[in-house]
């Protein structure tokens, strides 16, 4: 296990990355990380956030659909945090220049209704849930030309640089909805099944992720399930997710 100083001095070098909107290198490279490690890293991330006044707002899941796997190279699922600097409002502007390498990828969002302690052996995510809704993320793995390990991914908080969510509806069955998303001339089709076979699994897989990594799950947070697509590139222009059933959100990026 990684000292508590260099959990905080990799954090540092990802936090800067960020705020500097330049990509750094692997940090296997340099480092022989675990995945407690990796976890560790991305809480002194988080930390770095905090102090700053950012406001914790929810998590997100990666990994949770065949296609963001193979994109990618990794085959796990990860968990990252979500914070109130990252959120976009629907329809809003965004700014391009805030971001290194960003892509783009329709989601499904979840919002709790009530805290939940993951250690309880009774918790069902599901039933906590009172509201769903389409949503956008935008990645920017702050690792240059988006290459990185498993660790590497965790550690820089699964690449989160930004969300949006459409308006919020009632709890209904989402396991098998049609995804579009649109960018410009081009258009990514899905389904909700793709993520873990129907996005309440990817409520299953947070729980259990929340027990083992401490993720704290609060009323109001805002759960992203993982991408039903691969991701797009986020260039100029407005890009929508629309989720049959559920409506649709868009950014527009500038
Ligand atoms: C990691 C983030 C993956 C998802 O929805 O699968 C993710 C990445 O692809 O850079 O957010
Ligand atoms: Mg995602």
């Amino acid at each position: 296990m990684i000292t508590q100083e260099t959990a905080g001095a990799l954090a540092a070098v990802l936090d800067d990355a960020q705020t500097s909107v330049s990509d750094t290198p692997s940090l296997a490279d340099t480092h022989t990380l675990t995945v407690d490690d990796a976890y560790a890293v991305q809480a002194a991330l988080l930390a770095r956030r905090t102090a700053r006044g950012e406001r914790p707002t929810g998590v997100k899941l990666g990994f949770t659909s065949e296609a963001k796997m193979a994109q990618m190279g990794v085959s796990e699922i990860i968990v990252g945090r979500l914070t109130d600097a990252m959120r976009v409002v629907d329809g809003a502007e965004v700014e391009l220049a805030r971001f290194i390498h960003p892509k783009v990828e329709p989601e499904v969002a979840f919002r709790l209704g009530r805290d939940v302690d993951p250690h309880d052996p009774d918790a069902d995510l599901a039933d906590c849930v009172d509201a769903v809704a389409p949503a956008l993320e935008i990645i920017d793995s702050r690792y240059r030309d988006f290459r990185f390990t498993y660790e590497d991914v965790v550690a820089d908080n699964t690449s989160a640089a930004g969300y949006a969510v459409g308006p919020w509806l009632p709890v209904r069955d989402v396991s098998d909805l049609a995804v579009h998303l649109t960018h410009g001339g081009s258009r990514a089709e899905g389904t909700t099944a793709a993520i873990l076979g129907a996005p309440v699994n990817a409520l299953r897989a947070l729980l259990d992720m929340a027990r083992r990594r401490d993720v704290p799950l609060r009323a109001g947070d805002t759960v992203l399930a993982g991408a039903a697509t691969a991701a797009v590139a986020l260039t100029p222009g407005v890009t929508t997710c629309e989720v049959a059933g559920l409506g649709r959100v868009s950014v527009r990026s500038v």
